[in-house]
């Protein structure tokens, strides 16, 4: 009691707690959120996303909350659970890389006018088709597809994805096994009735005959880190991102072979197609295409797509 009245009461005074407060906030400011923050945002650099958007939920509960949001099926709840991804190695260019000259085609205005109005009218006729004809396609083509998905950009140029092409009949019926089951409880409990109400006009249910029709199927892996020789994990920035414009560049090459697809994300079967698949933890679904000509019969939507207006704002 002795000690407490003389060396603790003395300092209890207002300005005193007022002070220590300030020095507390100051540390606070400057040591403990920047250290924070530089976590997050190498984490977010690795993923593309947000900085500080993972809660500390639950696995279940950040995955139904995904559901409501993105209907994404690369979600937290799907496969992404990325273990371990410190000590990342930086992508790992050789040492000297050369810069060569770079000459593309050059077109006169007119030209390139008439090109890229073309190139519209060309890609505003492709549409999302969900019935399909079970006529082959080459393989070659398919192979031209996916070697044109592979021009797209990436992050640092890991090239973070992995294109996984399934034309075998019982392998086909496996994914679409998985896929119907998980899709079942989709539409009746997890994606809720807002969501379901929303997709009426489409006209879509866990019945998913194209997996089995379509002469193929395209499942697009993200890679979330590369894996070198000896083992060390290769850091894949903008992972994401990249594996998307690469499905993007594919639409557009499936629909100039004169091709059909559908850009199908089945929610919560990441993981089952990954392991059906044989494709290392390292390696998420973010796309499925089924690919092949539509059937004799095939109705879409008759949907309008926005005005230019309406997407583009010039300054
Ligand atoms: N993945 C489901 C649900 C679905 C979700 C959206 I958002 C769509 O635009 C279409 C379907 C399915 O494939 O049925």
């Amino acid at each position: 009691m002795g000690l407490v009245s003389r060396y603790v009461v003395p300092f209890l005074n207002e300005h005193y707690i007022e002070a220590m407060l300030s020095l507390l906030v100051v540390i606070f400011i400057n040591f403990i959120v920047p250290k924070n923050n530089k976590k997050k945002g190498e984490e977010a650099m690795q993923n593309g996303s947000v900085p500080g958007h993972k809660s500390s939920s639950t696995k279940e509960e950040r995955a139904s909350k995904n559901v409501i949001k993105s209907g994404g099926v690369g979600d937290v709840a799907d496969d992404d659970e990325d273990e371990g991804l410190d000590n990342l190695v930086d992508p790992l260019w050789p040492e000297d890389l050369k810069h060569v000259p770079f000459r593309p085609p050059r077109y006169t205005q007119e030209e390139s006018l008439q090109r890229s109005r073309d190139y519209f009218e060309l890609l505003n006729k492709r549409r999302s088709v969900r019935f399909f004809s079970s006529e082959p396609v080459p393989r070659e083509v398919i192979d031209n597809i996916v070697r044109t998905g592979g021009t797209s950009p990436s992050g640092a140029h890991t090239e973070p994805w992995t294109f996984v092409v399934v034309g075998d009949i019982d392998m086909k019926h496996e994914v679409r096994r998985i896929v119907e089951a998980e899709e079942e409880v989709n539409y009746t409990k997890r994606m809720g009735s807002q969501w379901v109400n929303d997709l009426k006009a489409l006209k879509t249910n866990w019945v998913k005959e194209y997996l089995t029709e379509a002469p193929w199927l395209i499942l697009i892996f993200k890679q979330t880190y590369g894996i070198l020789p000896d083992g060390r994990k290769r850091n894949h920035y903008y992972h994401e991102i990249s594996t998307a414009l690469a499905g993007g560049i594919m639409l557009s090459a499936i629909h100039y072979a004169g091709l059909v697809t559908l850009t199908s994300t089945p929610l919560n079967c990441g993981p089952q197609l990954r392991t059906l698949l044989g494709r290392p933890s390292n390696e998420k679904l973010l796309l499925l295409l089924p690919v092949g000509y539509p059937s004799l019969d095939a109705t879409v939507p008759d949907l309008q797509r926005k005005d230019l207006e309406d997407i583009m704002v010039v300054f």
